[in-house]
């Protein structure tokens, strides 16, 4: 029996995604690309999910397209492949109204460097490195390596990433703002449990909604994300959610937000 490319497992109101072709360092194949969007869209449809954890099977996050792979595909077009798998990812993680922690395990190199950094909070481990490794075979970048590098580390070192398929370590990506919190290996799991339960038990609405506004922010003039917050306030302002939260503030007590 062949494994299963992405593991899928939900717990406590966390659904964790395993990119888990560990002997290729979770380079994407078609399967595991097509996996990865398959259960993004059920997490996305799942009430009982209030939060993700993305991570990697072994030693890598994962190492980007599966190369072996893409060389069988002779007449495929670059952009075509990139359409209908990584671009499509990329915009599914942005728009997915849940927060995404990203487990940065290990190496995330090209098209992985884009769904790492697409996450919403990044946790690494001391042995996580990001390359932006498409120069290195001659290419340019794509699954959003681009806007996502410039608009985390600047255009400085984002450019320096890009032109010379440097890895960047754990602790320079967190000086760069690429990651949130670092910890050693061993620490990653209890640090990302600590990190879902938290953002699970939180008002899930409310966290997407501000996903929503944060992607209009990185983008549109002050103007536009003034009235696309006052527009999201209404929305946000009639859950169950909101009135739970004053309720708990007048009371003196925790809030016990339900996702509604
Ligand atoms: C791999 C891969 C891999 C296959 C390790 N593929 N097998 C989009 C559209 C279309 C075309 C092209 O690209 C894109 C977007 C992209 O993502 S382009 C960038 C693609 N990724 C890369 O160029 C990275 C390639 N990998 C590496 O540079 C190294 O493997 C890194 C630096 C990630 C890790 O190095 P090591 O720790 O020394 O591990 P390793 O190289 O020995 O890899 C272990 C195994 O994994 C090995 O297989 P083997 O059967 O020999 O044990 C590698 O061949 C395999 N592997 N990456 N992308």
């Amino acid at each position: 029996m062949s494994q299963e490319a992405v593991l899928y497992s939900v717990k406590d109101g966390v659904a964790t995604i395993t990119l888990n072709r560990p002997q290729k360092l979770n380079a994407f194949d078609s399967a595991m690309t097509q996996g990865l969007s398959q259960a993004l869209k059920q997490a996305a449809r799942d009430d009982a999910v209030r939060a993700l954890v993305l991570t990697g099977a072994g030693r890598a996050f994962s190492a980007g397209q599966d190369l072996a792979e893409f060389q069988t595909k002779g007449d495929l077009v670059i952009s075509e492949h990139l359409r209908h798998g990584f671009n499509r990812i990329i915009a599914q993680m942005r728009g997915l109204e849940k927060p995404i922690i990203g487990a940065i395990n290990g190496v995330a190199a090209g098209a992985a460097v884009g769904i790492a950094l697409a996450t919403d909070i990044r946790i690494a481990s001391e042995e996580a490195s990001f390359i932006s490794a498409f120069i290195r075979i001659g290419l340019v970048p794509d699954t959003g390596v681009s806007w996502l590098l410039t608009r985390l580390a600047g255009p400085t070192k984002a450019l320096e990433m890009m032109i010379t398929g440097e890895p960047v370590s754990a602790h320079t990506a967190l000086e760069l703002g690429l990651v949130n919190q670092v910890v050693p290996a061993l620490d990653l799991e209890a640090t990302v449990n600590e990190w879902s339960q938290r953002l699970a038990s939180g008002p899930t609405r409310a966290i997407g909604l501000t996903k929503r506004i944060f992607n209009k922010a990185l983008d549109a003039p002050l103007a536009e994300v003034l009235e696309y917050e006052a527009m999201l306030q209404d929305v946000a302002g009639a859950t169950e959610d909101h009135a739970e939260g004053v309720q708990a503030f007048l009371e003196k007590r925790e809030a016990q937000f339900k996702g509604r």
